[in-house]
């Protein structure tokens, strides 16, 4: 049994710039995850054997991110029946626009909850899982709630006119 509530997949290491928003906006909430590689092309036996493994591992919420042809998302969910997120990450030939289709696609049956491409979505994804934790979590539930009230408490009523 792991101790980590989410796990966070990805493709590659390249993925890791934008996976780690993900990672420390669950380390800022005081969420437990584990980060690892698989690829769905490159480990194909290891990311079966996560997926197959990873409810009686003790995840309760994957996160997984991947770029361009990118079925890791699709190909995980298909092997486990915990919630899986993904992150479409920015690729160099199309600029995630491909990763993104490639992960919202998913035909009827085996869904995946798909982000924003990049930051955004990895920070969201984190977001959405401590939600998921917080229904059955009351630490998160409050952890979750002052993150976002710290995010209102930082908008500023007036522009700063003096910005660039
Ligand atoms: C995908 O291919 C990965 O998720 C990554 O986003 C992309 C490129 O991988 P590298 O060639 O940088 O390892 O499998």
């Amino acid at each position: 049994m792991t101790q980590a509530d989410v796990a966070i997949i990805m493709g590659s290491q390249s993925d890791w710039p934008t996976m780690k928003h993900a990672a420390e906006t669950l380390a800022l909430l005081g969420i437990s995850y584990d980060a690892r590689i698989v690829s769905a092309h490159r480990t194909p036996d290891r990311m079966y054997d996560f997926a197959k493994g990873a409810k009686a591992a003790g995840f309760k919420v994957i996160i997984a991110g991947a770029g361009g042809a990118a079925h890791l998302p699709g190909m995980t969910a298909s092997l486990t029946p915990l919630p899986v997120f993904g992150v479409p990450v920015e690729s160099r030939a199309l600029s995630g626009e491909d990763s993104l289709l490639s992960i919202v696609q998913m035909p009827g049956g085996i869904p995946v909850g798909t982000l924003a491409i990049g930051k955004a979505g990895a920070t969201n994804a984190a977001l959405l899982a401590a939600a998921v934790l917080a229904l059955s979590d009351e630490r998160i539930e409050t952890a979750l709630e002052t993150y976002r009230a710290d995010r209102t408490r930082a908008v500023a009523e007036t522009p700063d006119t003096t910005a660039g």
